[in-house]
This record gives C-alpha cells, structure tokens and sequence, in this order.
C-alpha cells in the first residue's frame, strides 16, 4: 500500500505553499507584475506573444512584458491601461505550481494507494487588485496531481473542512461507478467519507466536485486530475507540468478591484469575466513560469475544469511533437499545432525543446487571452540559428 500524502508532491504536501519559498514580499513583487503576462497579450497581435518571448527570455521577463504593455497601448477596458502597482488585498494564493507533481512511478505492479482531500474554502488572490472566495481540493486550483497505476485499487478519504460554507464532493472520471463517488464523498462541513474504486483504465483524468449546482462548484476551483499510468508507464521525459484550465464568473466585471462574488446568473449564460490557467491570472506567467532547455523534452498534462468552455490549447512557437489526444494513452499523435480539450477532459502534450525563449500557452480562442488566460514555458539554452534566426 502507498499514501500519496506522503509523498513529496502530494495532496497533503501541495498545501502548506508558504514553506515552498514563496516569502510574503516575492509574492508581492511578483502580484503587483502579474499582468505582464496577459498585458504583453494586449493588441492581440501572434507577433507580441511570440516575439516577446522569444526576444527576453533570457533577461528581465517582467520588466520586459511590462514594457511591451505600455508599448502597445490598447483599446478602453483593456489589459493595457490598469494600473500595476496596486497593494496585495490577501497574502493567499490558491496557483497549483505546474512543476511540483508526484515523478513517475517505479513500481510495475498494482498496489492500493491512498488518496487524501480537504476541501477547504479560502479567499485569495484572482488578480492583482482583486481576490476571490475559491473552493479548493487541498488549498490548490487545480487540487492535487493523483499518480496511480492501470489495476491499483485507489482509496479516497475526502474530508470538508469545518471552516467551510459548502457541502463538497469528489467525482472521479477515472472511476467506474456511481457518480464517480459523489454520492459516496458528499460531506457537510467537518465530515469525512471514503471510499474506493479500481483503476480499470490507464489515462489521464479530470476530478471535480459534484455537488449541485455542480457547475459553480467547479467555477470556483474545485477541479484536478489524476493520472492512471499504463502498465509499462509513460516514455520518459525530462520534466513533466500539470495545468488545467477554468473560468470564474464574478458578478463584477474583469479587471475590478476588491473582493469579487460569484455570479450564478452569469454562469446559467455562460458568460465568464476570467478564464485563467492554474487558479488565477498570472499564475503561470509571472507567478510559476515553468521552465526549461534547449534539448529537453517536456510533457504538459493540461486538462480543463470548466465548467463550461472547451479549450484549443496551443503554444506559441512550438508543435507538440507528440499528443495523447483525450488522455487516453492508447493512440498518439504527432506534429499537432493546437488540440481541442473539451470541459471535463484532458490530454497529454510533449514538446521537443530545441530554441530558447518564452513560449506561451494560450487557448486559442484569443478573446480569452485577454480576460486572463496565459501561461509561459520558459526555455533556456543556445541559440540554433538553423532552426530559427532574426534576420536583421
Ligand atoms: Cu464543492
């Protein structure tokens, strides 16, 4: 038997974040230039998201997206005009770092794994002026990266936090059987359940909270994935991220400043204010970039929590050299420019790094660029002129 809450990257281990190195004032250097990110978006134009990458990489990022902001002016409302120096409401921060996951498992035979959650409910930080009650699995958006393998007997203890407002629940796609433990989970503040099921599939899989009304309970962050490896495991890469994609829907238009609410209304329309990558905007722009090298090969697990949305995931600059289209690990293919994610769904990306800068993960439906979405892959190393060159 193995407890994932006691491995290093694990469920228990993914929420104390402030013993991880993020001290109060990184975090405020680092929240008052959250927008460089998306505010480098602004124009919409492929040449300011390639090009700013691909040209700063290697110096002052921040500076340099922030610089690229005030070049490009912009139209009224957006990213460009706001203002960056607006003090930190909370010192809270629900970004699930897309670097720390649990690594590939050694063992090649089934065995029961224990699976910890705490829902717990926080206010924290949507953007840089503005902060959010989320619903969390663990304190993260996502929750916790669950590391199983095809036939392990996966034992879920899913605990409500006594602090919380909400009933919550946990819904495995990667479970066959009712609800996918819903039913099996649902607790009231302070209450524990458990329950178990068995790995039947391998691939890569979305959990969420389900209780009703399931789509807010989702919208405010209550979504992970876990991953079923095949019997012989993945192929091995050099490093692997974890990044889903959500929208949030605050009665409050982007870009306001405070404490925003939830809008059931807006979301019964669709109609999100924030569509963000790992909880909030700038999570994995000025927050936890990820990176790497020339000459790595990376794997991004992306998968999307919704509610609602279907994301055509695409990085700025690259070709995935290899998907696992749906997660399922069964039929790869190659040299794919953006892949259709459906709300609930997932799929396995692998990029061959072979010229640095910064590539940015979007979806590519741009619109949401600008309310949010963007994520940076920041690859260092020598130049390969013959692969790609400036000519002046
Ligand atoms: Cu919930």
């Amino acid at each position: 038997m193995t407890d994932q809450s006691k491995a290093p990257h694990s469920a228990a281990a993914t929420q104390p974040r402030a013993e991880e190195g993020v001290t109060a004032d990184d975090s405020q250097l680092s929240r008052r230039t959250l927008l460089a990110g998306t505010a480098g978006l602004t124009g919409l134009t492929l040449g300011t998201l390639g090009l700013a990458g691909a040209a700063h990489a290697d110096h002052e990022p921040r500076t340099s997206a922030r610089a690229h902001s005030h070049g490009h002016g912009g139209h009224a409302g957006s990213l460009s005009g706001r203002a960056y120096s607006i003090p930190t409401l909370v010192d809270d921060d629900v970004a699930h770092d897309p670097a720390a996951i649990p690594g590939p498992l050694e063992r090649r035979e089934p065995t029961t794994v224990q699976v910890h959650l705490e829902t717990v409910e926080k206010e924290a930080l949507l953007d840089s002026n503005a902060t959010f009650r989320y619903w969390t699995f663990n304190g993260t958006v996502p929750g916790p990266f669950v590391r199983v393998r095809v036939g392990d007997t996966v034992e879920v203890t899913l605990r409500n936090h006594e602090d919380s407002w909400m009933p919550h629940n946990v819904d495995f796609h990667a479970c066959t059987g009712p609800g996918g433990g819903a039913e099996a989970t649902t607790c009231f503040p302070g209450e524990e359940k458990s329950f178990r099921f068995k790995a039947l599939r391998p691939g890569l899989y979305v959990y969420h909270c389900a209780v009703p009304p399931v789509a807010l309970h989702i919208a405010n962050g209550m979504y992970g994935m876990i991953l079923v490896e095949p019997e012989e495991g993945l192929p091995p890469v050099d490093r692997e991220f974890y990044v889903m994609q959500g929208e949030i829907y605050t009665h409050e238009t982007f870009g306001s400043s405070g404490l925003l609410t939830d809008d059931y209304n807006k979301m019964m329309d669709e109609k999100p204010e924030y569509f963000v990558l790992n909880g909030h905007v700038g999570a994995l722009t000025d927050h936890y970039p990820m990176k790497a090298k020339v000459g790595e090969k990376v794997r991004i697990f992306f998968g999307v929590g919704g509610p609602n949305f279907t994301s055509s995931f695409h990085v700025i600059g690259e070709i995935f050299d290899k998907i696992y289209p749906n997660g399922s690990v069964d039929q790869p293919q190659k040299d794919v420019q953006t892949v259709l994610v459906p709300a609930g769904g997932a799929v396995i990306t692998e990029l061959d790094l072979k010229v640095p800068g910064r590539f940015v993960l979007v979806d590519h439906s741009l619109t949401r660029a600008e309310r949010g979405l963007a994520g940076w892959l920041e690859v260092e190393g020598e130049e390969n002129p013959e692969i790609f060159e400036e000519i002046a």
